[in-house]
């Protein structure tokens, strides 16, 4: 039976979560073997393993304010949401934060600050950043808006707080649409999911900025339509490798080269795949692959763990795995207030 609604809330914020957590194992790393990722999902499930909990990191620490906000706001707010991120970063730097962002967040702090936009728009000569770290933070914009076109909205403006390259903010937009559909349900149809995202992503990318910019950056036109037309040549494919996937889609720190490959992992562990564990449920192999691609394996676990949790529910993730990252209780208990809020009339 299909998960009801609380259970895919909770399964979209407690999956980013476990994404986070269990990918930071292996980020950064280039080549990352299969048995090294069993090995690392095994020992979660050993109770008697002494190297404790498995710490989350910016990804989680700005999803949460991205959550906390909209839920004591019960709207967009963006100087609310701004002055969260800058706290949050000044509470616990140490979480793994990108190299460029952090200036940002250390303007976000000052109470002087005028236009919140302004610091980001600064980011990389006045280009702004393309990292994915609007993307890794966006699933909770589809928790607190029922549209489409809020969802969008919203994920754009909350990203542009950091990431005012269109590149990066539109990737936020990718990823937050992602989960929308995956809460109604679309994943049940995997082409009609992915040709929605693709005719969503084209609205997006005819705008005159994301233009330019795909320009100055040396991309095709329309880079997010045309990455999401490989992942749906990927998904026609009966035999996949690792290195055809990381070459054609990509595993980098880009939100062009995470988004549409964290969106790839959950379609292709859709069904049972070859080297995973046939008592893995469908988030456990979605992990389980994303870490397998290396590179920002964090990052692209969180954001394909939130899509694949809102898909399989709150019910599907193991205890063993809940019960070995930090501040998993948290994030189930925001999705539990983010469904509240939907809920209200
Ligand atoms: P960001 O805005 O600092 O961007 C990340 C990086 O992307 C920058 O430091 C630059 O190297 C590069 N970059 C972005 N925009 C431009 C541009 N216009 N021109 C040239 N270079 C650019 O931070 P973010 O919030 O987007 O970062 C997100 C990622 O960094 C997440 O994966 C997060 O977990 C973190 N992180 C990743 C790694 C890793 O090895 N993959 C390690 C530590 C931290
Ligand atoms: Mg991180
Ligand atoms: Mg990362």
């Amino acid at each position: 039976a299909a998960p009801v609604m609380l259970s895919r809330f909770r399964g979209a914020l407690v999956g980013s979560v476990l994404g986070d957590c269990i990918g930071g194992e292996f980020e950064g790393a280039v080549d990352v073997p299969l048995d090294r990722v069993l090995q690392h999902l095994s020992a979660l499930e050993d109770e008697t393993r002494g190297d404790g909990i498995l710490q989350y990191s910016d990804d989680t620490a700005m999803m949460r304010c991205v959550a906390d906000s909209l839920l004591t706001r019960m709207a967009f707010e963006e100087r609310d949401m701004a002055r969260r991120f800058a706290k949050e970063y000044n509470l616990a730097p140490g979480r793994g934060y990108g190299s460029g962002v952090v200036q940002v967040l250390r303007k976000l702090a000052s109470p002087h600050l005028k236009d919140v936009f302004q610091p980001a728009q600064a980011q990389f000569g006045g280009r702004g950043s393309f990292g994915n770290g609007g993307a890794m933070r966006a699933a909770p914009f589809a928790l607190a808006f029922k549209s489409r076109a809020d969802v969008s909205r919203y994920s754009r403006l909350g990203a542009m707080l950091t990431h005012s390259c269109s590149l990066g903010y539109n990737g936020a937009a990718l990823q937050a649409l992602a989960v929308h559909l995956s809460l109604q349900g679309a994943l049940a149809l995997p082409k009609e999911f992915i040709n929605k995202l693709i005719s969503e992503m084209e609205e997006m990318e005819i705008d005159k900025t994301a233009q330019l910019d795909a320009k100055a950056l040396n991309l095709s036109d329309f880079p997010y339509c045309s990455r999401l037309h490989r992942v749906k040549e990927l998904m026609d494919r009966n035999s996949v490798s690792i290195e055809e996937v990381i070459s054609e889609l990509g595993n980098g720190i880009a939100a062009l080269q995470s988004v549409p490959t964290a969106i790839f992992c959950v379609l292709h562990c859709l069904e049972p795949r070859d080297g995973l564990p046939e008592r893995f449920g469908g988030l456990e192999r979605t992990i389980a692959y994303s870490l397998a691609l290396g590179g920002d394996t964090d990052t692209i676990a969180c954001m394909a763990g939130a899509i694949a949790g809102a898909h399989y529910g709150i019910d599907s993730i193991p205890q063993s795995w809940q019960k070995s990252c930090e501040a998993v209780e948290e994030a189930d208990d925001l999705a539990r207030r983010l469904y509240d809020l939907y809920c209200l009339p």
